[in-house]
């Protein structure tokens, strides 16, 4: 958990509106979350605001009557920050700030950048952390963001200094940037050297929205012990493991940051190489919670994000996590007949993992081949490696030549008829 003793919780409003597509109940779902990250963030919401819109205010978003309105409560109660839950457009930021200078005024995506940057722990995640907030700030220095240190600390800032001082700002924003992207460059180089040595393994990753339980699953697969908590991004990074599913099904598990509705641009593209694990991987486990309100639409983001890094058309395993909360309900029964193709776990209680791990092997399966291969026996060492990477269905040892009939994943296999000699050959 973050230390933020030293600094005082700052307390919030909550913005949310309606419109044609967006019900109460959705609004409270959205509103729901957005306080979850700004409590996972440090600051206490002390208030909520609905307000149905049919237009947009180009200047406030919200009617100018009514953005008075909550600065007035917001300054009677001592709230310091007031969070949207939609996006406002830079201008409408600045136009807040004429109307009050010492209550700052953010929306869903600034948040979610600050709970990252709070969350983040390793030097990949950092770097990526900061280059995407600095995209976002770019546009939106204002007095209230003035001076480079003071904006990159987000929530338990201040608000209100000098307007002189921007264009520095920007400057040095820019070329810290350029200086990210490179460090990123480097980081990804590093994990190619890296991922070169896997390139041939059966991949599976998990992904899903944030808090659904990936982690836990991932613990509870591999015995990984990444920290699992109630809260939403507890993981920014990528964990790898060997799992041996059988003597002839071996793959490598990944876990990694969750998704959420409305995750911002800047942080998908800078997470790129965090996530590259995901657009390798041979099979999606798209982790859902059984007893959310929300489910189809929490699909519906992990989808978006999935097309938007290029990763949609993976084989994906739907699993429904968290039944042992719905257990025995009516509502179990009307999921499953929602969701017929997904696989129902408990991650926590080790649940049907058993059933989940089957399906894995499954499309294994549907993927592996057969091939016939020969050797001269001097290649012994190379013979004795093959026994390790794929089953070896039958094996003929002539004195001048040992052939093997080998079964497993396509890549191993195709590159072990590459190091054969001619005449081997698929089977199927
Ligand atoms: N009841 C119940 N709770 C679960 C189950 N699986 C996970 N949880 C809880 O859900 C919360 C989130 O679990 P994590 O494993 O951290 O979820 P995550 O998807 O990795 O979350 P982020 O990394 O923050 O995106 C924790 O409080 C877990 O104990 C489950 O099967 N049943
Ligand atoms: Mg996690």
């Amino acid at each position: 958990m973050i230390d933020r003793n030293n600094t005082p919780t700052e307390k919030a409003f909550l913005v949310g509106t309606i419109h044609h597509e967006i019900t109460e109940t959705i609004v409270t779902e959205h509103l729901d979350e957005l306080e979850q990250l700004a409590v996972t963030a440090g600051a206490e919401v002390i208030g909520r605001f609905v307000q149905k819109r049919d237009r947009i205010n180009p200047r406030y978003f919200i009617g100018k009557g009514k953005a008075e309105e909550i600065i007035n409560q917001a300054k009677a109660l001592g709230v310091q920050l007031i969070i949207f839950d939609d996006e406002l457009s830079p201008s409408q930021v600045r136009n807040y700030l004429k109307l009050v200078n010492n209550i700052k005024v953010i929306d869903r995506t600034g948040l979610i950048l600050d709970v990252f940057r709070q969350h983040a722990r390793t030097q990949e995640a950092k770097t990526q952390v900061e280059l995407a907030q600095l995209q976002y700030l770019l546009p939106r220095l204002t007095r209230m963001w003035t001076h480079l240190e003071r904006q990159m600390g987000g929530i338990g800032t201040r608000a209100g200094a000098g307007e002189t001082q921007i264009e520095v700002d920007r400057r040095l924003i820019r070329d810290h940037i350029a200086r990210l992207r490179r460090d990123l460059k480097k980081i990804e180089k590093q994990r190619e050297v890296q991922g070169k040595q896997r390139r041939d393994e059966f991949r599976v990753a998990i992904v899903g929205y944030t808090n659904t339980g990936k982690s836990t699953l991932m613990n509870a697969l591999t015995g990984a012990d990444i920290p699992v908590q109630d809260q939403l991004f507890a993981t920014l990074d990528t964990t790898i493991r060997v799992l041996n599913l059988d003597n002839n099904h071996k793959i490598l598990l990944s876990d990694s940051v969750g998704f959420i509705r409305k995750l911002p641009h800047t942080l998908v593209a800078s997470f790129r190489s965090t996530l590259k694990e995901v657009l390798e991987a041979d099979i999606l486990l798209i982790v859902l919670e059984a007893d959310s309100l929300v489910i189809d639409e929490q699909l519906q983001t992990v989808r978006e994000v999935l097309m938007s890094i290029g990763a949609e058309d993976k084989e994906p395993i739907l699993v429904m996590n968290k039944i042992d909360i719905i257990e025995d309900s009516p509502v179990l029964q009307s999921l499953k007949s929602r969701y017929p193709e997904a696989v129902f776990i408990s991650a926590l209680n080790h649940l049907r993992l058993d059933k989940l791990l089957e399906r894995v092997v499954e499309i294994m399966d549907r993927s592996y081949r057969t091939a016939t291969v020969s050797f001269d026996p001097s290649r012994w060492k190379e013979i004795s490696s093959i026994y390790d990477q794929v089953e070896v269905l039958d094996s003929v040892y002539d004195a001048d030549r040992v052939s093997l009939t080998i079964r497993g994943h396509h890549a191993q296999v195709s590159r072990i008829r590459a190091l054969s000699e001619n005449g081997s050959k698929y089977e199927n």
